[in-house]
């Protein structure tokens, strides 16, 4: 932490609080009625998107999953047309065609999410691939979740990746559950890290609610992509607060796991370091806690002022 600057810090700070509001405000918005579906919500997980995005450039890409929206701040989507995206209104990000599932934004790095388990990883594959056709020193980073490393094409496309020397990474965002199963039920092995070692490529586990360790790991891997010398697993230990999506009441989880962690907030820690390290007052964190609600407050009104798409647009922007 001493070598991390301190704007860097608490950057990645800002980000996680963005992203907490962010989804908070969403929950209400959704028992409001204001959003078509479902949602798969993201608290608990900031430090992840934080820390690994802090490390990326405009010019460098994600691919994300059903649980999009803290990779979609992270990467830099403006928290209005996100929001106005999950209302399915016409200034959302995607035009109010992809919703929650689907956001994103190519102009700073982000085709839409994808919700099929595992889709996005053989797409950040092939757009490292392109990155190394075009000799752009970008990076690929893709987030996934642990359900996906049991999917074959996560297994296919390390194994390329590794042969063809890629400047991607893989996050593996490690929350307990797929849907409500639970780990223990889906792999034999303890550490997801060491299928990395089947594709001779480096893979690492990190405290996955510790920003600044999930920054420090992801900083070497994505050096190690943009030196050319290939790819990397990052496995993230971390929690989901709430349900799979919003049907979900988590009847699945043994009593008192949630509250070990959420003692664990990634949220806490972050303040916690930065207040040890006098980086920050408390009064310093109570004003960007503010700020951030304020600017969701902004993204809500923005999104519930905006018209939906008319129906004549559901032809546009089509390529077959
Ligand atoms: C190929 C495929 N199979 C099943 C589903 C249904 N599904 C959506 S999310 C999910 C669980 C995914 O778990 P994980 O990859 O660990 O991500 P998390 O939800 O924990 O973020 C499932 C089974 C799907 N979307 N795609």
């Amino acid at each position: 932490m001493e070598n991390i600057p301190r704007d860097k810090l608490l950057g990645i700070y800002e980000c996680m609080l963005r992203i907490r509001e962010f989804e908070n405000k969403i929950y209400y918005l959704f028992i409001d009625g204001f959003i078509p579906g479902t949602i798969h919500l993201y608290q608990g997980q900031e430090a992840v998107a934080a820390g690994v995005c802090a490390n990326l450039r405009k010019d460098d890409v994600i691919t994300s999953t059903h649980r999009p929206h803290g990779h979609a701040i992270a990467k830099g989507v403006p928290s209005g047309s996100l929001m106005a995206e999950i209302f399915g209104k016409s200034t959302g990000c995607c035009k109010g065609k992809g919703g929650s599932m689907h956001v994103g934004d190519i102009d700073v790095g982000m085709p839409p999410a994808i919700a099929i388990v595992a889709g996005g990883i053989p797409v950040a594959a092939g757009m490292a691939l392109a990155f190394k056709f075009q000799k752009k020193n970008s990076v690929a980073v893709s987030f996934f979740g642990e359900g996906a490393t049991n999917e074959g094409v996560f297994h296919e496309t390390l194994n390329m990746a590794s042969l063809w020397n890629l400047p991607v990474v893989y996050i593996c965002e490690n929350n307990l559950y797929a849907a409500s199963t639970h780990i223990e039920k889906a792999f034999k092995i303890t550490d997801i890290a060491k299928r990395a070692d089947a594709y001779g490529m480096p893979g690492r586990t990190v405290d996955g609610n510790d920003a600044v360790a999930v920054y420090s790991a992801a900083k070497e891997a994505v050096e190690q992509a943009r030196a050319g010398k290939g790819p990397s697993l990052l496995v993230c230990n971390t929690y989901r607060h709430g349900g799979h999506s919003r049907g979900d009441a988590c009847t699945y989880r043994p009593k008192g796991e949630k509250e070990e962690w959420l003692k664990k907030d990634p949220l806490i820690i972050m303040e916690n370091m930065l207040l040890e390290a006098k980086l920050l007052s408390a009064d310093g964190i109570k004003a960007m806690k503010e700020k951030a609600e304020q600017e969701m407050i902004e993204a809500s009104e923005f999104a519930k002022a905006s018209p939906l798409p008319a129906p004549e647009q559901a032809l546009e922007d089509l390529w077959a």
